[in-house]
C-alpha cells in the first residue's frame, strides 16, 4: 500500500486553491477534505455549483427521468419540452431490462417527447401535450404515462400536474407528471427525490393482491447498468429470495404496484431512493436496511445481513451454501489477477454512490483509493445518516417537496416487534443507517466533492493514478494524459460488476486497464512539451 504521508494530499490542496480566484477558494476549500477516518470531517455538498468549473454535474430532469423512471419498461416516459433534452436521454444511461415474453409491454426503446417549439412556449404547451398523450395511447395502448417537465415549461407555466388528471380521466390509464425542470435544483439529486416522490404517491400500494413467497423483498436503488440487476436475480432467485421489485433496474410499475408487500427494503444506491424506503416504511412499516452489492465481499456481507433480518435458519444455511459455491471461481480468479493489480492507485469521482460502492472492489484486487468524490451527494453519503438533523436546509433544497406520511390505517404493519428489531441491532444489524464513504476511506485520502476539471487535472498531474474512474465527459480528457479511464455510469459496454459473476467480470477488465503497456507511451501535455506558466499579481 501507498504511503499516503508522501502523498501529501496537503500539498496538492493547497496547490489547487492558491489558483483559484479568493471568493472560490473559499468556497472550494469546504468542499475538499482531506480524510481521518476515525473522526468524520465535514464536507460541503449538495450546494450549487461555481459556474465556470466544469462540473460533472447533470440536471434535475436528468435525475428524475433518466436516472428513477427510465428503467422503468412498461410505462411511457414523455418528455414535455425541447426534443433536445429527449434525445440526450434517450437510453444513454445503458440500464438494460428483459421482458418475460414478447409481448410484455418494453417502451425502453423508444424516446417519447413534445418536441416544444417556439409557438409553445409563446402560446403555451398543454394543449400539444395533450395531443402527445393521445397520440402515444393511440399508438402504443400503454398502461400507465409519465409526464417530464424541462426547464421551459416550469418557466412558461404549463400544469402537467392538471394535464396528467385531465388525460388520466379521459383514457382511464395512470398518468402522472414530474415537476422535475432542469433547474429545479442544484444537480440530478434533486430529480430523485421527485421521481420518489411521484412513485409513492401515484404507483405503491395500487395493486393488494398478496405476494407469494417466504422471504419478500424489495432492492431499491439498482439501475440495471450492464445488467447488474440480472446477476442479483440470479442469486436470490439461488437462495430463494422472492424479489418483489427493484427500483427500478429491470423494473416494471406493475412491480412498483405491488412492492407494499414487502417484509425488508434493502437500499444499495442511497442517494437516489432513500426517501422512497423512508416513506415506505413511515406507510407500511417496512424496514430497510444498507446494502451493496458491488465486490464479492461485499455481496456476502449483504446476503448475511438478508439472512440475518429474517431469522430463519433454512434461509441462513442457504445463503452460505450460495456463497461458498459462488466464491470459488471468484477465489480462483483473483488469486491469480491480484498479483498484477496489488498496490496499484486508483481515484473514483462518480455521482452519487459508486465512488463508495467500488472501493470495494478495488480493495479485492488490493488497490488503493487515494482519492474518491461524488458529482452531487449530499453530507450523510459521506459522513454518514448521523449528520441529517444538523444539515442546513436551504433555498434550494427547500424547493423540492417534502411528503408529510402518515401510516396507512389497513395497511400498516410493523415487520418485527420492536423487541425483535433490539435484538437483531445487539447482533449486529442495522437498521435505517449508512456510514457514508469517509468512515470506510484511510486517514490521509482525499475526498473530493462536485469535482472541477482544474483538480482533476492536477489530480492526475501529481498522482498520475494507474486508472481514473468517472464518466463519458472525462474520459478522453484524461486518457489524452495517459492515464486509463474506466467508465462506472456506463461500464464502458463492460458488466455486469454487480454480485459474484460482476467481480470477476470487474477483475478481469481492471486487470487489462492497468497493464496495459500502451498507456506508458501517452505523454500529457506538460510532460512532452514545455509549459510557460503565468500568473496575475495584484
Ligand atoms: Fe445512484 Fe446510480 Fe450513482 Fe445515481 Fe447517476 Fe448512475 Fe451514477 Mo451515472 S442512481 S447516484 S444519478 S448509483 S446515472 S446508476 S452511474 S451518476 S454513481
Amino acid at each position: 500500500m501507498e504511503n499516503i504521508i508522501e502523498m501529501d494530499p496537503l500539498r496538492w490542496k493547497s496547490e489547487v486553491l492558491k489558483k483559484y480566484p479568493s471568493k472560490i477558494a473559499k468556497k472550494r476549500d469546504k468542499s475538499i477534505v482531506i480524510n481521518e477516518s476515525d473522526i468524520i470531517k465535514p464536507i460541503q455538498a449538495n450546494v450549487r455549483t461555481i459556474p465556470g468549473i466544469i462540473t460533472q454535474r447533470g440536471c434535475t430532469y436528468a435525475g428524475c427521468k433518466g436516472v428513477v423512471l427510465g428503467p422503468t419498461r412498461d410505462i411511457i416516459n414523455l418528455v414535455h419540452g425541447p426534443i433536445g433534452c429527449s434525445f440526450y436521454a434517450w437510453l444513454t444511461r445503458r440500464n438494460q431490462t428483459k421482458p418475460p415474453t414478447e409481448k410484455d409491454a418494453n417502451f425502453m426503446t423508444y424516446a417519447f417527447s413534445t418536441d416544444m417549439q417556439d409557438s409553445n412556449i409563446v402560446f403555451g404547451g398543454e394543449n400539444k401535450l395533450k395531443q402527445a398523450i393521445r397520440e402515444a395511447y393511440e399508438i402504443f395502448k400503454p398502461k400507465n404515462i409519465g409526464i417530464f417537465s424541462t426547464c421551459p415549461v416550469g418557466l412558461i407555466g404549463d400544469d402537467v400536474h392538471a394535464v396528467a388528471r385531465e388525460m388520466k380521466a379521459e383514457l382511464g390509464i395512470n398518468i402522472f407528471a414530474f415537476s422535475c425542470e432542469g433547474y429545479k435544483g442544484v444537480s440530478q439529486s434533486a430529480g430523485h427525490h421527485i421521481a420518489n416522490n411521484g412513485i409513492f404517491k401515484h404507483v405503491v400500494g395500487l395493486n393488494n393482491t398478496p405476494v407469494e413467497g417466504k422471504y419478500k423483498v424489495n432492492l431499491l436503488g439498482e439501475y440495471n447498468i450492464g445488467g447488474d440487476a440480472f446477476e442479483l436475480e440470479r442469486i436470490f432467485e439461488k437462495i430463494g429470495i422472492t424479489l418483489i421489485s427493484t427500483f427500478s433496474g429491470n423494473s416494471t410499475i406493475e412491480s412498483f404496484e405491488q412492492a407494499h408487500h414487502a417484509d425488508l427494503n434493502m437500499i444499495m444506491c442511497h442517494r437516489s431512493i432513500n426517501y422512497l424506503a423512508d416513506m415506505m416504511e413511515k406507510k407500511y412499516g417496512i424496514p430497510w436496511i444498507k446494502v451493496n452489492f458491488i465486490g464479492a465481499e461485499a455481496t456476502a456481507k449483504s446476503l448475511r445481513k438478508i439472512a440475518a433480518y429474517f431469522d430463519d435458519q433454512e434461509l441462513k444455511d442457504k445463503v452460505e451454501e450460495v456463497i461458498a459455491k459462488e466464491m470459488v471461481n471468484v477465489k480462483k480468479e483473483i488469486e491469480v489477477i491480484r498479483p498484477r493489480t496489488e498496490g496499484k492507485i486508483a481515484m473514483l469521482f462518480v455521482g452519487g454512490s459508486r465512488a463508495h460502492h467500488y472501493q470495494e472492489l478495488f480493495k479485492e484486487l488490493g488497490m488503493f483509493t487515494f482519492s474518491a468524490g461524488y458529482e452531487f451527494a449530499h453530507r450523510d453519503d459521506y459522513e454518514g445518516r448521523r449528520v441529517i438533523p444538523t444539515i442546513q436546509v436551504d433555498a434550494d433544497s427547500r424547493n423540492i417537496e417534502e411528503l408529510h406520511v402518515e401510516p396507512d390505517p389497513e395497511r400498516y404493519r410493523p415487520r418485527k416487534t420492536k423487541e425483535e428489531i433490539k435484538a437483531l441491532e445487539a447482533k449486529g444489524l442495522e437498521f435505517s443507517n449508512y456510514d457514508g464513504m469517509m468512515a470506510e476511506m484511510q486517514k490521509g485520502t482525499l475526498v473530493i466533492d462536485d469535482i472541477s476539471h482544474y483538480e482533476m487535472e492536477k489530480l492526475i498531474e501529481m498522482y498520475h493514478p494507474d486508472v481514473f474512474c468517472a464518466g463519458i465527459k472525462e474520459k478522453y480528457c484524461v486518457q489524452k494524459m495517459g492515464v486509463p479511464l474506466k467508465q462506472l455510469h456506463s461500464y464502458d459496454y463492460g458488466g455486469p460488476y454487480a454480485g459474484f459473476a460482476g467481480a470477476v467480470n470487474f477483475y478481469k477488465d481492471i486487470d487489462m486497464i492497468v497493464n496495459m503497456s500502451i498507456w506508458k507511451m501517452v505523454k500529457a501535455p506538460w510532460e512532452a512539451e514545455p509549459v510557460i506558466e503565468a500568473e496575475y499579481a495584484f
